[in-house]
């Protein structure tokens, strides 16, 4: 688990630098803060406690407005298992309009609902090295706040898209199986398949849909934490198609705008298994197992 560590100063774009359409590429405020913020994750190394940041008051601000919108939205919107989650997290972690939560607790909670841990992460890394991650349960988060001049959307993680869209469902167990059956298919995988999987990861924990009740509910991170997109998605404009991954893994996607297309999920579990039978279809020098009680990956057949 310590490889994890190397992977620290690879990020790409928006890491240190900010695209020219971000919207704090000209806040040279915020350009500052931003890289004071991430400069503690390039530094982190595992095991270490995840380093506390002292928001301020413009930084909650945006978080107070993110979360007072969210909240009204999950209700009808959001998947029964990040309903179910989210009261826990508000006594738990400190969840709650005015003081955004410190990773550091939140990732102590997780650790004792289903293992996963966070690592604070300075920007996006490659696709590679974040699926790699899920396959021993770590989850690579952003520390630093989304400009506080577009707080409903933003084109990149931020901390609220990790605490409000991706926490709670890693808190569930399911879906934290769902989610490191796409990091163990990740490991040894080709260039060609990263790619693929990093579709699947993107139409399923970001953008994910899934059917409940015979109602549409919303589980990708993506989704929770963009009240716009939240909306949208299941406003009845966008298309659904049903989640087959060797068809996901062939649809483009837009970054930095809402997605045209949703995949509907029918539970993590059947999600689950259709990715386990997508990975057996990829040629692999290896294959792969995890031991949860050495928290290792134990190599199956290499040939
Ligand atoms: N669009 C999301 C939001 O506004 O919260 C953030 C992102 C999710 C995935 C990529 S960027
Ligand atoms: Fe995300």
């Amino acid at each position: 688990m310590v490889d994890l560590d190397t992977f620290a100063d690879k990020v790409l774009e928006m890491g240190e630098e900010l695209d020219a359409d971000h919207p704090g590429a000209k806040d040279a405020a915020y350009r500052a803060r931003r890289s004071e913020i991430t400069k503690i994750a390039k530094t982190y190394k595992t095991g270490q406690p995840i380093p506390h940041i002292e928001y301020t008051q413009i930084e909650i601000d945006t978080w107070s407005t993110v979360f007072n919108k969210l909240i009204t939205m999950f209700p009808s919107h959001a998947c029964r298992e990040h309903q179910y989650v989210f009261p826990l997290l508000v006594q738990n972690c400190g969840y709650g309009p005015s003081t955004i939560p410190q990773l550091d607790g939140v990732s102590k909670f997780l650790k004792d609902c289903t293992g996963f841990t966070l690592r604070p992460v300075m920007g996006l890394l490659t696709s590679r090295d974040f699926l790699n991650g899920l396959a021993f349960r770590v989850f690579h988060s952003t520390q630093y706040i989304r400009h506080h001049s577009k707080p409903l959307y933003t084109p990149e993680p931020d901390v609220c898209h990790e605490l409000l869209g991706h926490v709670p469902l890693f808190a569930n167990p399911d879906f934290a199986d769902f989610s490191q059956e796409i990091g163990l298919a990740s490991l040894g995988a080709s260039d060609d398949d990263i790619e693929r999987l990093a579709t699947i990861y993107w139409f399923t924990v970001e953008f994910g849909i899934c059917r409940q009740d015979d109602n549409l509910r919303a589980y990708g991170a993506g989704l929770l934490s963009s009240f716009g997109e939240l909306e949208y998605c299941l406003s009845g404009k966008p298309e659904m198609r049903p989640f087959e991954p060797s068809k996901v893994a062939q649809q483009k996607y837009p970054i930095t705008e809402y997605q045209p297309v949703y995949f509907i999920a029918e539970s993590f579990k059947d999600a689950q298994m259709r990715v386990r039978e997508f990975a057996n279809s990829m040629e692999r020098p290896f294959s792969v197992r995890y031991n949860a009680y050495t928290e290792s990956i134990e190599i199956l057949d290499s040939k």
